[in-house]
């Protein structure tokens, strides 16, 4: 199955996974532009089953909602394009997977979800605390994504986990961020989290660069794949509202193990966003 497991019309979907390639402030490696249409290559190497979650994502109803035109010259237009589809699929009573692009994506579409779900709590995977209030000048950076969400949400709704890049030593005190670790903080936070909607956004920095080394901002020391995937899975029966996966730099536009790696990953994010909630 390509396409990001598709399935279905856009009518009878659950889940739409769209890509979001902004490619706008890319600091070191540029080429997250190229994130969704490898990814989708990469989907046809993975089996639909899940031997994590024990689940079939042939099961779920979702829709490949294709590729966000972005135009680069107006910093304005990437936020209005995004706030404006991810409305579109809540309004019809759909789960979005956006698929990077690079990580500014994620505050565009948590300003849309923080008004439509109350207590909305953003679980973050990243290498990068991402906390700086601009980065070279720009507000609206991959660097400041988080620092943008707090603009939408509490500081105590927002969970970091493998954080081991940071802009002050200050922030390696803050609560609920989690330096190195994804996985063992995981029933922390779940417990945390409770019944509150979640939002989860995956920097797929966050696994090792021997793992993941086609990224636009390697960090080294990152987990292994199966923490990342066990963590993800402690994660099933929360009420998960959204997700998305970002800063996928393919550095080869053909299918890949970097390409699988990411598609796998979809495809769990995609089964999270369909089971239904036990909290
Ligand atoms: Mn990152």
């Amino acid at each position: 199955m390509a396409n990001f497991f598709a399935s279905s019309s856009l009518p009878d979907a659950q889940v739409v996974v769209i890509g979001m390639p902004l490619d706008r402030t890319s600091s070191y490696i540029p080429g997250t532009r190229f994130g969704p249409a490898v990814a989708r290559l990469g989907t046809a190497n993975i089996e639909s089953f899940s031997p994590y979650l024990r689940r079939d994502v042939s099961a779920v109803r979702v829709f490949d909602a294709g590729d966000l035109e972005f135009t680069f010259e107006e910093p304005a237009a990437p936020e209005a394009l995004i706030r404006k589809n991810t409305a579109a699929t809540y309004r019809a009573g759909k789960k979005q997977l956006a698929i990077g692009g690079e990580h500014s994506i994620t505050p565009f579409i948590i300003a849309d979800l923080s008004q439509r779900f109350p207590d909305l709590c953003v679980l973050q995977f990243d290498a990068h605390s991402d906390l700086r209030d601009e980065f070279l000048g720009e507000p609206n950076s991959h660097a400041t994504a988080m620092k943008r969400v707090l603009d939408y949400i509490p500081r105590e709704n927002l969970f970091q986990l493998g954080i081991r890049s940071f802009s002050h030593p200050d922030e390696l005190g803050l609560s609920n961020l989690f330096p190195f670790e994804v996985l063992a903080p995981i029933a922390t936070v779940r417990e945390k989290i409770g019944s509150r909607p979640l939002y989860i956004t995956l920097d797929i920095d966050v696994l090792d660069t021997g793992v993941m080394p086609e990224v636009q901002t390697p960090q080294p020391g990152g987990c292994s794949y199966s923490e990342l995937v066990r963590a993800l899975a402690g994660l099933q029966g929360r009420n998960i509202i959204g997700a998305d996966l970002v800063e996928f730099c393919p550095r080869n536009h053909t299918a890949t193990a970097a390409a699988a790696t990411v598609a796998e990953l979809i495809r769990e994010l995609i089964l999270l966003l369909s089971i239904e909630t036990k909290v």
